[in-house]
């Protein structure tokens, strides 16, 4: 997958809408304010349901700004060339994905009181969900098989790196106050707790048919629908026509595509990384 990537700091980034100089200005000089939110994620982990979820809230649940606004403008990347440029001039409290290892984040984040949320998936489902989304980018040297992007993903030659450098940074924030972890696990099997556990993180109040409007516009099927969430507005440009990033949304799926062998050196690997970290980070087991 890296034959293609853009490299900083000896980790890959797609080849589009990213440089090494705009990586380093983003890191050295972008100004996170103590009202931003940030949604943070390894890719593939759920993040553009939790933009949606977020956006939501913030409009009490009225769909009308995510049926009218594309997600990556409503929450900029802020390491992306279109997402940094926007983030520049937006007044007030700004919403701001990344996906950015905490490594290289915008340092100013690091000092101020900033919210940040981290999603994280079972790396097993990113790895599959992320073997069917890049087989349809224009913008990575695409697998030509699931065996071959297992190889990648478990070297950490994918883009934005090793899943577990990734995770493992970004939790070494668990204890601070403004810095809270969701799994894409607990969204799926109890979405209302989780969006009541993000209201109250931001401090936020939502009468009960707000908070069921969030959760009927943040479902799957109506994020699947919605052309400003479901990145149709990015085939021909940047995915082939049969691409699609609302694929399955369920958890699990690596069953179904792990051979036995696979799925032993995973746990192997999993073992050997994350084992002195607390398990009950990691709902899916
Ligand atoms: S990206 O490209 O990295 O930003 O992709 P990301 O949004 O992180 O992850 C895409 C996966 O999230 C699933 N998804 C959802 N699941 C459940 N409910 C909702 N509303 C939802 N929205 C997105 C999406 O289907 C991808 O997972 P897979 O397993 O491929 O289906």
């Amino acid at each position: 997958m890296t034959g293609k990537c853009v490299w900083f700091e000896g980790i890959p980034f797609p080849s589009l809408d990213y440089s090494p100089e705009l990586l380093r200005e983003v890191q050295e000089s972008f100004l996170v304010k103590d009202e931003d939110v940030l949604l943070l994620t390894f890719p593939k982990s759920g993040t553009n349901w939790l933009i949606e979820t977020v956006c939501l809230i913030y409009s009490k649940g009225d769909p009308k700004w995510v049926q009218s606004e594309p997600i990556w403008d409503r929450c900029p990347w802020v390491e992306t060339k279109h997402g940094y440029e926007l983030l520049k001039e937006k007044e007030g409290p700004r919403l701001i994905s990344s996906h950015l290892p905490i490594q290289l984040f915008p340092k100013s984040f690091f000092k101020s009181k900033a919210k940040m949320i981290y999603l994280i998936r079972n790396p097993r489902d990113v790895l599959v969900s992320g073997y069917f989304f890049w087989r349809s980018a224009k913008f990575v040297k695409r697998p030509q098989s699931l065996e071959q992007y297992f190889e990648w993903f478990v070297e950490g030659n994918v883009v934005f790196g090793s899943w577990f450098d990734h995770a493992r940074g970004w939790m070494s924030m668990r204890d601070k106050e403004n810095f809270l972890i969701l799994s894409y696990e607990e969204m799926k099997w109890d979405t209302r707790s989780t969006v009541e556990k993000i209201c109250q993180f931001l401090g936020k109040k939502l009468e009960p048919e707000e908070l069921n409007s969030v959760l009927k516009n943040s479902s799957f099927q109506a994020m699947k629908e919605n052309s400003m969430s479901n990145y149709s507005l990015l085939k021909g440009q940047y995915f082939e026509e049969n691409g699609q990033l609302l694929r399955k949304g369920v958890t699990g799926d690596w069953r179904n595509y792990f051979t036995v062998a696979q799925a032993e050196t995973f746990d192997k690997l999993f073992q050997e990384k994350m084992a002195d970290l607390p398990q009950d980070l990691f709902l899916w087991k």
